[in-house]
């Protein structure tokens, strides 16, 4: 049996900076090729997201397509290939689900699933998602701020952090059973309050406008868009407020790897590979590899920078 012990990118999706470079020329030609074919079916929705809130956010990508978002997935309970979550999640049960939120609060309250749909509602947001691994997708979540649910129950002024925890069902999840693998479960994970109140971060109940699939998190997660993809923990159960930093799954097995923070930062890289650029899933050929630099907070900087400010993001990265 296969130990793997941390994601670890094919060779083939690291690229040397020589190659990224004349890739790139490559990227922008095949660009052009597709410009020159007609618009694509999703840019209307781009376009329409990047208006929804008005507030000026980036203006997105061309999101991947929904087969590519529910084909290739890291969710380590069902197994650890980028395949295994939607091969391996037939007997998941998301219904019915409650979510408890629980801890330094004036009103703690369990929430059926759709109750909570119907109190905060569903809003479209197409945000850029980039993966410790070093490869990205665009996705058209919907789902509603976290800081609505988070008003909702008046955290106390002692409260600092919000701790996240996973569903535990291994007869239901083949990842939970046994294996050498050394995640722990429930996988869990964490937030500064202020990053849980920021109007980008959101609970996701869908995608492209349907229930949230089983492999993407059904049916709530996490999306921080301007974090590392794991930050972005799945299928959960609770919500805890509380006055110190919880532990995440990752960052508690290997913390000079990922960090609590896991902010998108190129200039940062991993220890084991370079994080200036990513594989653009999706795009690409048998003959190339899509590559893209990657961004600062992932392109989110404008939003999101005054959250970090004083702090080194060399040191808390
Ligand atoms: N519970 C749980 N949440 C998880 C993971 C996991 O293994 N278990 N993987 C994380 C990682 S590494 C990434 S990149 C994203 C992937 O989300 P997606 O499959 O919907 O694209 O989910 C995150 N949330
Ligand atoms: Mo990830």
């Amino acid at each position: 049996m296969t130990v793997y012990r941390y994601p670890r990118p094919a060779p083939s999706e690291i690229t040397p900076r020589h190659l990224f470079l004349s890739r790139r020329k490559m990227i922008a030609s095949a660009a052009m090729g597709v410009v020159a074919a007609g618009v694509s079916p999703y840019s209307a929705l781009a376009a329409e997201a990047g208006q929804i809130d008005g507030r000026g956010w980036p203006a997105p990508d061309k999101p991947t397509s929904l087969n590519d978002i529910t084909h290739y997935n890291n969710f380590y309970e069902f197994g650890t290939d980028k395949s295994d979550p939607e091969a391996l999640s037939g007997d998941f049960v998301s219904r019915p689900w409650r979510v408890q939120v629980d801890g330094l609060v004036d009103h703690p309250k369990v929430w059926d699933i759709d109750e909570l749909i119907r109190q905060f509602g569903q809003q479209d947001r197409l945000y850029r998602m980039r993966c410790v691994e070093a490869w990205s997708m665009v996705i058209p979540w919907n789902g509603f701020e976290l800081g609505a649910l988070l008003r909702a129950v008046s955290p106390k002024s002692e409260a600092r952090y919000v701790a996240f925890t996973s569903v535990v069902r291994p007869e239901q999840m083949p990842g939970q059973r046994g294996g050498a693998f050394s995640l722990t479960w429930p996988y869990t994970e964490g937030l500064r309050l202020d990053e849980a109140m920021h109007p980008l971060t959101i609970l996701a109940t869908g995608v492209y406008g349907q229930t949230m699939p089983a492999q993407n998190g059904a049916p709530v997660r996490l999306v921080v868009p301007w974090k590392y993809g794991f930050k972005g923990i799945k299928s959960i159960t609770r919500i805890t407020l509380t006055d110190r930093q919880p532990p995440a799954s990752w960052n508690v097995m290997a913390p000079n790897e990922y960090g609590f923070y896991a902010n998108v930062n190129p200039a940062v890289d991993h220890p084991r590979w370079s994080q200036a650029s990513e594989q653009i899933i999706g795009q690409g050929s048998l003959f190339y590899t899509a590559r893209k630099p990657t961004q600062l907070f992932n392109g989110y900087a404008e939003q999101v920078s005054g959250l970090y400010k004083g702090m080194d993001l060399n040191k808390d990265f």
